[in-house]
């Protein structure tokens, strides 16, 4: 090149006027389950992903860089997300992972970005300790101890609930600490237990359960399943002529249960920020945005990780990237925990869980659970 003529493309560089170089690209990794029984959540969380990079990217990106995202299937399995963490922190050098996302895939694949200090950020994962893992370990997934004292006692004032059976899967991170927290509310609010039954992952029959929770004539049903099973038990639960509502935790709060249950899907009462009837100015942005992208409505789970995506690329804007792995990725996880965002899923911030063993802890996150049942097919937030 023309010497002179470099020099003057140095100066007008050195102006901002042009730059020689791309703008970086920030490689975001997400390991989510696109296939298997979690499917359902995995991939309207990798949709809530996509449009939320593809409108900030449409923006200029944050502070003039691109996000590339960077997406595999976990299969909703543990030992596939520890490999898909291992490829896309050790090989594909992320900033960053968002998932996985069942706390179950979650309470192994985080020790190794906890290991590795690199920030993972989930955002579905709602059982208990997930963020005593370490300080490298957020969510903004609403645990299930904040959500579900709150979905029972609604549930509990408007349908006249003085007694419940409690159906819980025994060999899952999230079902199981989603029993202990139901057990403890239901202690909490005085409200007696009638039985006591247990599923496991990949059970189909659930007659045996569920005859016995119908002769101990119980007012509602308490459930920590996750959809795959869950669905299966409400709708042989109304076969059996049982009747009486649900009470779901995170697990439940999942669309698909209108396809699977049908007209006897009403009277499932479940508790999270985001509802589809929520009509903030943002939410009704992201659901139409949602809609126009993928010709469907989105979930709950689609709504946190599009949230989740914008609560990052607060802390990137507030981080100058030096292009040194180490550094950017301790950079990020410094910047992340003073975020405040108000999204889909209305205002949020985090706060630091407990820690373990004298270790920090992670973040967990600060929103508003709202109350809602379904009827008709739809959801009707309850107050
Ligand atoms: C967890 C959950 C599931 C319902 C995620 C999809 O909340 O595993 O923590």
């Amino acid at each position: 090149m023309n010497p002179i003529f470099n020099k003057s493309l140095v100066a007008l560089a050195a102006l901002g006027v042009v730059s020689f170089a791309h703008a970086a690209e920030v490689k975001i990794g997400v390991a989510a389950a696109l296939s298997g029984g979690a499917g359902q959540y995995g991939n309207a969380i990798r949709n809530g992903f996509q449009l939320a990079a593809e409108e900030v990217n449409a923006k200029g990106g944050v502070n003039g860089n691109t996000i590339k995202l960077v997406i595999e299937d976990e299969q909703g399995k543990k030992e596939e997300a520890i490999n898909v963490f291992k490829k896309l922190i050790f090989q594909d050098k992320v900033l960053m992972v968002f998932g996985p996302t069942l706390s179950n895939s979650a309470q192994a694949a985080d020790p190794i970005a906890q290991g590795a200090k690199t920030p993972v950020f989930g955002t579905s994962n709602t059982a208990d300790g997930i963020t005593s893992i370490g300080d490298y370990v957020f969510r903004n997934s609403v645990t299930e101890a904040d959500v579900l004292p709150e979905t029972i006692k609604v549930a509990a004032r408007h349908a006249n609930i003085k007694k419940v059976a409690v159906l819980y899967g025994n060999d899952d991170v999230f079902t199981k600490s989603g029993y202990d927290n139901f057990k403890k509310a239901l202690e909490d609010l005085k409200i007696p237990v009638t039985t006591t039954e247990t599923f496991a992952k990949g059970d189909v029959d659930f007659k045996a359960q569920l005859t016995k929770i119908k002769a101990s004539n119980p007012d509602a049903i308490v459930l920590s399943a996750l959809i795959a099973e869950g669905g299966p038990i409400m709708v042989a639960a109304r076969q059996l002529g049982i009747n009486v509502p649900f009470i779901g935790g995170n697990g439940m709060n999942s669309v698909r249960i209108f396809d699977l249950a049908k007209e006897k899907s009403d009277g499932l009462w479940v508790g999270s920020p985001w509802s589809i009837e929520n009509q903030t100015a943002e939410n009704t942005r992201f659901i139409a945005a949602y809609k126009a992208k993928y010709n469907a409505a989105p979930d709950q789970f689609a709504a946190q990780a599009y949230d989740a995506f914008y609560i990052v690329t607060q802390a990137l804007g507030k981080v100058s990237l030096t292009g040194k792995l180490e550094a950017d990725r301790k950079a990020l996880h410094d910047a992340l925990p003073a975020v405040k965002w108000s999204g889909a899923t209305g205002s949020f911030s985090f706060r630091q869980a407990a820690g373990k063993g004298g270790k920090p802890a992670g973040y967990d996150a600060v929103q508003t659970p709202i109350v809602m049942s379904t009827k008709a097919g739809k959801y009707v937030i309850e107050k």
